[in-house]
């Protein structure tokens, strides 16, 4: 029954694709099927991927990520302003499970942006659900003009 379900829900997230559909839809964490996915997750395995963020770029710029992997991705922001990852359509190519710091945590299943001051960090944990190629970036003043956009492939 329960390996049934999985697949049923495999096979629904093997579709899709494209940054611009994705952007239409409604994000993973709320979908049932993503919750039976998030409560098999052993977050032991989880694979810790840095992103700096830096005056105005992200290192590295270009993420590649695995479907129904659990992922910690660590922020540090190691410039000299604040910066911001907002999704511009990767938020809705993940289950979130929660974003925490050296303050706390929060535990939310739906994020749409993260701000970090200057020095400080924060990590996400995630599950990429959705296959495709997603985009993010930093929405303070002109940074993305600037060059603070990334994206992000999940296979
Ligand atoms: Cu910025």
């Amino acid at each position: 029954m329960k390996s049934s379900l999985i697949a049923a829900a495999c096979a629904l997230l093997l579709q899709g694709t494209a940054i611009a559909e994705t952007k239409l839809r409604s994000p993973v964490g709320l979908d049932s099927g993503v919750a039976t996915i998030m409560d098999q997750i052993d977050w032991n395995q989880a694979e810790v991927v840095e992103l700096k963020l830096e005056d105005h770029s992200y290192t590295p710029a270009d993420l590649e990520l695995e479907r129904n992997k659990p992922y910690i991705i660590r922020l540090k922001n190691v410039g000299n302003v604040s910066h911001n990852m907002v999704g511009g359509s990767f938020f809705s190519g993940v289950a979130i499970k929660m974003a925490q710091n050296s303050a706390g945590r929060v535990v939310t299943p739906v994020l749409s942006s993260v701000y970090i001051k200057h020095g400080q960090e924060m990590e996400m944990w995630l599950v990429p659900i959705r296959a495709g190629r997603y985009s993010f970036f930093c929405s303070i003043d002109d940074h993305r003009e600037l060059g603070m956009e990334g994206e992000v492939t999940i296979r």
